[in-house]
């Protein structure tokens, strides 16, 4: 069995979706996803100029070695534009194995270990009562957990996670009005002021089964990261998130030695290696990895494997920014993985992301339900994605009031 060629879709509703497509002398065919937020066409012309070409000719049931192949051979390892260009090709030729098997994915790995996996949606608010409002909305729906994000009273923007719009949830991420960032201006002092008594606030205006979790995207430094996860401990967090940059593992040592807050980490780490001494060291109670960011199927279940053994659990990431594809990858991990904890999600639900990627992968009561269909389950109809095309975007960046450059 051979790769005959492969294509490489750039566009989508609302967003810059990477797929790639691989053909086979079979007929059967898988799909990838690359989508790198904001830095899109990257892996997609690392997968045009390189990997492409190596690929034509080879066996695609030989995962594992193409792995090794591109990942030894380019010499110079990880980061997240190869991580993401792999994770296509990865998924692809695991959706090839799952046709030709003609069996989900999931049982590729080893069955189910549950019916339906767990997931948190992104609920936002300027104020403390908006918040209220979007996490409301979201327990109406059926969800059992919801990352809170909250505008800070006195703070110039609106702060990490925060729509500005009420009611817009799927796009505060990337501004495609063009490629220079906006500024938003942070503030520590409001931020560590502020925050704790209103995630008490919402735990006890929603009670104790909700699972609350508090995304603080990088921004405070070990000890006050230490200072903020000691303080956030009587709300009961199902997990904070990102406490402190995620280049420097040793920051969570003072965390962990005055708290025990859960803390969940890894949406920025690409390979096994940003990870071992986290989940070793048990600095660390949740894996944020993602199949697209982290080299694919092959390389995350290496990372799961490892989390397993030190009972740190999953809960892959899941904005926006990824495709249908990759959140089918991971939802055949998640329906796997014994050491399974939650599933961020929010990325299907709209007619056209629907149109562009069918499949029969389902949310009912904020459980999502993997699909029985052979491979990854999601499909890609071309002729939907010639409605769409690459448009600049950028995230926003952060500094601080009096100018300093920030962690975003
Ligand atoms: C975030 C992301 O989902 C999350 O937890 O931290 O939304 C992150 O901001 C984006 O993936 C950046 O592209
Ligand atoms: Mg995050």
């Amino acid at each position: 069995m051979k790769i005959t060629g492969a294509k490489v879709f750039v566009g989508g509703p609302g967003k810059n979706y990477v797929t790639l497509k691989i053909m086979t002398d079979q007929g059967v065919y898988g799909l990838g996803d690359a989508t790198l937020n904001n830095r899109e066409t990257l892996p997609a012309a690392y997968l045009n100029d390189y990997l492409i070409p190596n690929l034509i000719g080879m066996d695609p049931r030989n995962s594992e070695d193409i792995w090794q192949f591109f990942y030894r051979g380019a010499y110079f390892r990880r980061g997240p534009i190869a991580m993401a260009a792999f994770a296509a090709i990865d998924m692809a030729l695991w959706d090839i194995k799952g046709k030709l098997a003609n069996m989900p994915l999931y049982q590729l790995f080893g069955g189910k270990s549950r019916d339906g996996a767990l997931v948190y949606a992104h609920a936002t608010g300027s104020d403390l009562s908006d918040l209220k409002d979007s996490i409301r909305y979201y327990i109406d729906q059926g969800y059992k957990a919801v990352r809170v994000q909250c505008g800070i009273p006195g703070m110039p923007t609106a702060g990490y996670g925060v729509a500005e719009t009420k009611g817009d949830v799927a796009n505060y991420i990337t501004d495609f009005s063009g490629i220079k960032p906006k500024v938003e201006i942070w503030d520590t002092d409001r931020y560590m002021r502020y925050m704790p008594d209103a995630l008490m606030d919402i735990r006890d205006h929603f009670g104790p089964d909700l699972k609350i979790l508090h995304d603080v995207h990088h921004r405070l430094t070990p000890r006050e990261a230490a200072a903020f996860a000691k303080s956030v401990e009587p709300v009961g967090l199902y997990w904070l998130e990102d406490p402190t940059p995620a280049e420097d593992q040793d920051a969570l040592k003072m965390l962990r030695q005055h708290s025990t807050v859960p803390v969940a980490i890894g949406e920025v780490f690409n390979s096994v290696w940003d990870c071992n001494k986290l989940i070793e060291q048990n600095l660390i109670d949740f894996i944020r990895v993602s199949v697209t960011y982290a080299g694919g199927i092959t390389h995350v279940k290496r990372i799961v494997d490892l989390a397993g053994l030190h009972n740190v659990r999953t809960g892959f990431h899941g904005a926006p920014s990824h495709s249908p594809i990759s959140m089918a990858a991971q939802a055949h991990l998640n329906a796997w993985a014994p050491n399974f904890g939650i599933q961020e999600y929010l990325v299907l639900g709209t007619p056209e992301c629907d149109a562009l990627f069918p499949s029969d992968h389902k949310l009912q009561n904020g459980m999502f339900q993997v699909s029985d269909g052979a491979g990854l389950g999601v499909d890609f109809d071309e002729s939907e994605a010639e409605r769409y095309h690459f448009k600049a975007g950028s995230h926003p960046i952060v500094r601080l009031e009096d100018g300093t450059m920030w962690d975003y």
